[in-house]
């Protein structure tokens, strides 16, 4: 039997095993397809950027490792990898740019100089695909940061750059919108922060907050096209024990200044639910922004897959209907594998995360537990686990008319063997 006709046969199975609880598959196809995702540049090159002076600085709270061969070393590059990847992912995308992605030529342009037109190559890229695009201040990777400080940094200077910065990237991000048509996330993550107990946990506090009200009262930018996200973390790489941008802090700094909290699957306590912050946060934030990441032991960005945080995640926002209140992101980096499977790996994996939680049998799991029949509940809990959602997706895969199945691989091997072999 030819696979299409496998898959179809597989998935007519299936709708009627999902329909016998009460779930409509085409309605979870067609919504899984819809939710964009937002693919990040720097997987491509192991956040290395492109910029001539500066480049290749250690990040603080930021590291690929690995040297698999095939690093992209351009934005030509990057833009064709992703070109690449584009074609293997199924439902609308989106990419998303760091800062210190810009292209200026031979001109060595400082990042509190930056300019929309520094990414009009981006820009035309993104039109040929009629996608939008989403950018991020880069707040680290520079001599500036170097000693792990920047809009809270003691120097009225070094912190004036990093404003300027800031400033900036929100101009960029609303061009983008303007010239995409296309509302564009900014997202504000900065590295600040001490290895070893401080002294004064206060005073950085207090300045990155002063910072970040000097970068977002420029009512010259309007926050429907750029929408601001700040994204906090519990430790990082060189921050072990201070993280000036704490959860607590950006929390309660978008709350009170109407910006978007960025979740980062990375960034909590290793027993801690990020699923569980969503019903939470969404009480009292319009929107939240997530970043998909994989921790292992440490926020060490792995590749994102189909685990148990993922899963949960997507589960939460489908049982809630909060599609629409939640931009949702990539963000890791593994330079030890083939970074366009990386890509592919990642990306097919959250949005398979969302098909999960949009198959999911909520009406009846929540019949069950309003009945007070917490063994039913668990034991549909359990069934849930075993339809055969893969059916539904490879389904997905074919009426996108993208690779079902792991056949993709074949694709990311010929271009292994025609254009990344050729990377020195
Ligand atoms: C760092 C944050 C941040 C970065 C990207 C590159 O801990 O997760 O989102 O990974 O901006
Ligand atoms: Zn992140």
């Amino acid at each position: 039997m030819p696979a299409s006709r496998r898959i179809s046969a597989a998935y007519r199975l299936a709708r009627q095993a999902y329909a016998d609880l009460g779930v409509d598959t085409e309605a979870a196809l067609e919504r899984a397809l819809s939710v964009p995702i937002s693919i990040h540049c720097w997987q491509a090159d192991d956040v290395q950027g492109l910029e001539t002076a500066g480049s290749g600085i250690a990040s603080c709270g930021i590291m690929a490792t690995g040297g698999y061969p095939g690093r992209a070393r351009n934005g030509d590059e990057i833009r064709a990898d992703l070109d690449h990847v584009l074609r293997l992912l199924p439902g609308s995308q989106r990419v998303n740019l760091h800062a210190f992605y810009a292209e200026t030529g031979r001109r060595v342009v400082d990042r509190d100089a930056i300019r929309p037109e520094h990414f009009t190559r981006w820009l035309d890229w993104a039109k040929t695909y009629g996608i939008g695009l989403d950018f991020n201040p880069t707040y680290f990777a520079h001599p500036k940061a170097a000693d792990g400080f920047t809009l809270s940094h003691s120097e009225k200077n070094t912190r004036q750059f990093w404003i300027e910065h800031g400033r900036a990237s929100r101009r960029i991000a609303q061009h983008f919108a303007k010239t995409l048509g296309n509302p564009c996330v900014n997202n504000h993550w900065v590295p600040d922060g001490a290895k070893d107990g401080p002294a004064d946990r206060w005073s950085p506090r207090r300045r990155l907050m002063e910072s970040y009200d000097a970068i977002f009262g420029d009512t010259t930018v309007d926050r429907k096209l750029c929408i601001d996200a700040v994204e906090g973390k519990l430790f990082g790489l060189g921050s072990e024990d201070y993280v000036v941008g704490s959860q607590e802090f950006y929390t309660s700094y978008a709350q009170s200044r109407g910006l978007v909290p960025c979740l980062d699957l990375g960034h909590y306590h290793p027993t801690e639910s990020v699923a569980d912050k969503v019903s939470a946060l969404l009480q009292f934030h319009p929107r939240i922004l997530v970043h998909t990441s994989r921790p292992v032991r440490w926020d060490s960005d792995h590749v994102v897959i189909l685990d148990d945080p993922v899963r949960s995640l997507f589960l939460e926002i489908a049982r809630g209907d909060a599609w629409d209140r939640v931009f949702v992101a990539l963000d890791f980096f593994d330079a030890s594998i083939n970074r366009i499977a990386a890509y592919v790996i990642g990306a097919r994996a959250t949005r398979q995360a969302i098909l999960f939680g949009l198959l999911d049998p909520s009406a009846r799991l929540r019949a069950a537990e309003n009945a007070g029949l917490g063994h039913e509940r668990l034991a549909l809990m359990e069934h849930a686990k075993a339809l055969p959602w893969g059916a539904v997706w490879d389904e997905l895969c074919e009426r996108t008319e993208v690779p079902a199945s792991a056949d993709w691989l074949k694709e990311v091997s010929r271009y292994e063997k025609t254009v990344l072999a050729h990377r020195q």
